[in-house]
């Protein structure tokens, strides 16, 4: 599937930046001229991590061609395999004629070659350096944590909360960043909200935290669920809904403070 150029998008496919008023209008910096943009083929897994770089190319409204076999992640993964045996992840991208994979760096070479000051922060700004945590923070501590947390509860549900980091703590730290900011981005929507959406989607939906404790997180949920190119996405990426579900947890850890770690020995 390849999805229509839309007018914005031809502009940038000619190496066109936006207009500088139309940059300065979104508050944004121009970051120079915009590269044009070579083919861009999405190899994808329906409901997964890919969802990601189809909603980016949607919020630009850029050109780029899909590839999934629909209801069928076997098929689907098997493509990608052929292509990057070694780490068949998604999503993995065909970008001109180089191999990409990890979502959080796909997102930041289009926006920073491609994308003339949308969807970040101008460099100087004090949203800058929080977009970049949660662009990272995303599948660094996030992801990260919560399919730790996951994979050893679904054998062993915790009576307690761990003395680590755990997957509590991970949300409440972007349920704080909410309750003090719009988005993720800072005062905009930037690519770090496209990063945080899949990670706090699994902390709810799969029951690794308990919901009813999060309600910024919640409300940013509904905000981005109304926006067109979450919408599009989802029609084009995931047109039957969540397929071959994760098992959901019949129960997380207790809510509450987390158990000291022993003291040190002197
Ligand atoms: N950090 C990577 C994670 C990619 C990843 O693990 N994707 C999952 C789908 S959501 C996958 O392909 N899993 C298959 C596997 O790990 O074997 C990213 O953000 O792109």
């Amino acid at each position: 599937m390849t999805y229509p150029i839309a007018r914005r998008s031809l502009a940038l496919l000619a190496g066109l930046a936006l207009a500088p008023a139309a940059l300065a209008a979104s508050g944004r910096k121009p970051t120079g001229p915009a590269m044009p943009m070579p083919d861009f083929t999405i190899y994808h897994l329906e409901g997964r991590r890919s969802e990601r770089i189809v909603w980016l190319m949607e919020e630009l409204e850029m050109p780029y061609k899909l590839v999934f076999t629909r209801g069928d992640l076997g098929k689907s993964m098997a493509a990608i395999r052929a292509l990057s045996p070694v780490v068949p992840m998604a999503p993995t991208v065909q970008y001109g004629d180089q191999i990409l994979v990890e979502s959080g760096a796909i997102i930041e070479m289009v926006l920073n070659r491609h994308a003339g000051g949308r969807l970040q922060p101008a460099l100087a700004s004090r949203d800058y350096p929080n977009h970049l945590m949660w662009m990272h923070y995303a599948e660094g501590s996030l992801a990260a944590r919560l399919f730790s947390d996951y994979r050893a509860w679904l054998t062993a549900p915790p009576a307690a909360r761990s003395p680590l980091v755990d997957s509590e703590a991970v949300v409440q730290f972007a349920e704080d960043f909410l309750g003090a900011h719009p988005w993720f981005g800072g005062a905009e929507f930037s690519g770090a909200d496209i990063m945080m959406m899949f990670p706090l989607n699994v902390a709810t939906s799969l029951n690794i935290v308990d919901v009813a404790q999060f309600p910024k997180v919640a409300a940013w949920k509904t905000k981005i669920e109304a926006r067109p190119a979450y919408k599009r996405m989802l029609a084009k990426a995931r047109p039957d809904g969540m397929i071959g579900n994760l098992r959901v947890l019949p129960k997380h850890a207790p809510a509450g403070p987390r158990t000291p770690p022993p003291a040190a020995k002197p």
